[in-house]
């Protein structure tokens, strides 16, 4: 059995390696350095080689945590996992992302389309915060949210496939920055405004700015049965002009609350052009701002009862409604404040002051005994009452010059917080107050995160520094230098930074790290599914069912991908008419994405296994336009390919149909058959050998065994097909349909390789021959 399966696997690799599989025969052979000589080389120590022992990931390894960092004006959110700092994926969010064909095809256009503003089109997102959907506080995996600061806009990922479902635009504001933050079921998404506005959409000249201009936390309803958003059941709360900043929901004793910092309570307008100090002057004179306060529970309720009023068909409830209602409070907050942090168990909020070298940690049972007793230290120009600062707060502690956001370790009462100015993360007792660790960081470092960190259970071990100047840490890459994420290990008593990634797509504000093992996602659609609606696709077809329809002006092109053809491959339309490419990739294997693009358009698309996707082309000039697979998906890649015909108008047949290059004999079809027949004895060995082995013990072979069983049934289909012409000695097509055939037994070839391979490396063992099939 050995040494026949020995001759059969040369006779595959041959084969094989004719067609560019590659096929490792031997191992690889290491240099023969000792770690010392490496260090001594590379001049590390044994520091340096203990952080690198704990981020190297080899070869098929697997992160403990995945990473969403925003990817700031790149309007995508960037996967990465921790420790190795390998990024997995940019999900496109906002901005077109051609590979992923977003902004290409017709599908995901329509999500784009949705982030219109003003009835235009916005090709870029300033995305500051993401947020994992959660489940009793703790992340389930099930969603993603992210914000975008510029155009006030919302977008939903759905973390089964990785993709962007949703994004909505608020209807009031004009500037945004609080969002995205989930309440601890995640049946609302939070969305505070930045710079003060009208909410409506006309001209209101600054000097109404106190009374028109207007600051807001919208409370956008998540239904998560249906994965989406409904703007219909979504609810805002009118705030006044501070410049509002961070939020966050309360959790455990402070489920029902809502936190949102600010930093321009002194309502400056500007005006450095006309020799006025400029906003950071005006923006900075008072010693305290506000953290709003409001219960969104009771704000619900309000909304309920119809107590909103619709301004620009949005119901928003009223800073005098809230108040009167006992549901919306300010508490003074160090100067120019940062970060609004709820502690894991809810009882207290942590808020920075850039301009200050504290950390306040407010006490929020000291709030509502505060509330409860209706103990105010005043109103404010708009109505709404102050708690007194020094009453509310818990512990007011010196932890660095600059300090912005503050995440959870998994040991209680321990956080960390960012320290801008001085370029250092202090860990510090937020029960106690005290400071216990400080490391410096490369440089001013922006947000941090822990795994899990601002969860209802943190689960520590790392933690993310995310920096906002990299200046020397890289190599020179011109004027415009990468981000740079630090990777920290915090399990011990003290810090110890352990890896340097540099970004280079956009500034990521904030990231949220969620445990690898609760993210489930796919690996294929069911076959003819609309990924962006989450429904079978109108324009769907199976194999076999290909057709083209002509409806009007419109050509619906039925089309389907699978290894490696395009059907159908000629299509021939009129000068005029509008070609939609509806393109079904009827793979099932993993990993087996086909794209689609067609010259001198911006039809490209990303079609993964069981996707359908269309792709509209504007046949406005005549001419010939070669379509192909943009992803080299098989060895016969480059022949997934075809041709688009755009006939003028009024063109009339000439002259006789052109031939093709080449015609084949009866001795060819001999040959290609031969060779067929060999290849058959191959594929039955490699069947032989995975069958005489526990393959069905391992899921990746159980599906690789039927990605080959659907070759295999493509490749008996082209075998009968050829059968009928030889049947008719017609040669020619005869040896066409068994190259066909053979085409489909290379395929079934490699798969079975790999399936191999797996079992090989992964230990399985022999088994009683069951009986063949
Ligand atoms: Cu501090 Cu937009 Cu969260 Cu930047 S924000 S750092
Ligand atoms: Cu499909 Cu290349």
């Amino acid at each position: 059995m050995g040494r026949i399966m020995n001759i059969s696997w040369k006779k595959t690799a041959t084969a094989l390696v004719a067609l560019g599989i590659g096929v490792s025969l031997g191992a690889s052979s290491w240099a023969a350095d000792t770690l010392q000589d490496v260090m001594k080389k590379r001049g590390l120590t044994e520091k340096d080689v203990l952080a690198a022992a704990k981020t190297y990931t080899p070869t098929g390894g697997r992160d403990e945590f995945i990473v969403f960092s925003s990817g700031g004006q790149s309007g995508q959110v960037i996967v990465y996992g921790v420790p190795s700092m390998r990024i997995l994926k940019y999900i496109a969010v906002f901005t077109p992302e051609p590979w992923q064909g977003y902004g290409f095809d017709e599908e995901s256009k329509a999500v784009l389309a949705q982030g219109r503003i003003r009835g235009k089109d916005i090709n870029f997102g300033d995305t500051h915060h993401p947020a994992v959907s959660e489940t009793n506080g703790e992340y389930d995996g099930q969603f993603l949210f992210i914000n975008d600061k510029n155009n006030p806009r919302i977008a939903v990922i759905d973390l089964h496939d990785f993709e962007t479902k949703q994004i909505v635009v608020n209807p009031i504001m004009k500037s945004e920055h609080g969002g995205a933050f989930v309440t601890p079921n995640t049946d609302y998404v939070i969305e505070a405004t930045q710079y003060a506005g009208p909410f409506e959409m006309g001209y209101v000249p600054l000097s109404q700015f106190n009374d028109k201009y207007r600051g807001a936390v919208t409370y956008w309803k998540f239904n998560r049965e249906k994965g989406r958003i409904e703007p219909e059941n979504s609810f805002s709360v009118e705030l006044p002009p501070y410049s509002q900043d961070l939020s966050d929901f309360g959790k455990g004793p402070s489920d029902g609350w809502s936190f949102t910092n600010s930093f321009c309570s002194e309502r400056y307008i500007g005006g450095i052009e006309s020799g006025r100090p400029p906003f950071e002057a005006g923006c900075s004179q008072k010693d305290t701002d506000f953290l709003h306060v409001v219960n969104w529970k009771k704000a619900e309720e309000l909304f309920k009862a119809g107590k909103a009023q619709m301004i620009n068909d949005h119901p928003v409830l009223s800073m005098k409604t809230m108040v009167d209602a006992g549901a919306l409070f300010l508490v003074p907050e160090p100067k120019s404040p940062h970060g609004s942090d709820v502690s894991p168990d809810g009882k207290y909020v942590i808020v920075s002051g850039k301009l200050d070298s504290h950390t306040y940690v407010y006490s929020f049972e000291k709030m509502m005994a505060l509330l409860k007793a209706k103990d105010f230290a005043g109103t404010d120009p708009y109505g709404i009452p102050i708690l007194d600062l020094k009453k509310t707060l818990h512990k007011q502690v010196q932890v660095g010059l600059g300090p912005l956001h503050t995440q959870y370790d998994s040991k209680p009462c321990v956080a960390y917080t960012s320290i801008y100015v001085d370029s250092q993360v202090t860990k510090w007792d937020y029960c106690e107050g005290k400071v216990l660790d400080k490391l410096s960081i490369h440089y001013n470092i922006g947000h941090l995160m822990a795994m899990e960190g601002d969860s209802a259970s943190p689960k520590g071990k790392y933690l993310v520094a995310l920096n906002k100047l990299a200046i020397d840490r890289f190599n020179p890459v011109g004027p415009l230098h990468p981000q740079n994420h630090q990777l920290i290990d915090i399990s011990g008593d003290k810090m110890q930074l352990l890896y340097d990634m540099p970004l280079p797509l956009g500034e990521p504000h904030y990231a949220v790290a969620i445990s690898a093992d609760k993210l489930k996602p796919g690996v294929r659609y069911k076959v003819g599914w609309n990924s962006r609606t989450d429904q079978k696709h109108e324009f769907r077809t199976r194999p076999g069912r290909e057709k083209i329809e002509v409806k009007g002006n419109d050509v619906h092109v039925y089309g389907s991908l699978i290894r490696s053809h395009i059907t159908p491959e000629i299509i021939e339309v009129e000068e005029g008419q509008n070609v939609y490419f509806h393109m079904t990739n009827l793979e099932r294997a993993e990993d087996e994405t086909h794209g689609f693009a067609v010259y001198g358009s911006n039809v490209n698309l990303s079609v993964e296994p069981g996707k359908t996707a269309t792709g509209k082309f504007v046949a406005d000039q005549p001419g010939v336009f070669p379509y192909y697979c943009t992803e080299f998906c098989s060895a016969l890649h480059l022949e997934m390919q075809g041709y688009l015909l755009v006939k003028p108008k009024g063109y009339k047949e000439t002259g006789a149909k052109g031939a093709e290059g080449t015609t084949y004999a009866k001795a060819d079809y001999e040959k290609q058959h031969k060779t067929n027949v060999d290849t058959q004895a191959v594929i039955d060995s490699v069947v032989g050998y995975i069958t005489s082995r526990n393959f069905k013990d391992f899921p990746p072979v159980v599906a690789l065994v039927e990605d080959a069983t659907d070759q295999l049934n493509f490749a008996a289909d082209a075998k009968k097909r050829m059968e009928g012409f030889v049947a008719k000695e017609d040669w020619h097509n005869a040896t066409l349909w068994a190259g066909q055939w053979w085409q489909y037994q290379v395929k079934a070839a490699d798969i079975g390789l790999r399936a191999k391979t797996y079992l090989d490396q992964n230990g399985a063992v022999e088994v009683k021959q069951e009986t063949k099939k």
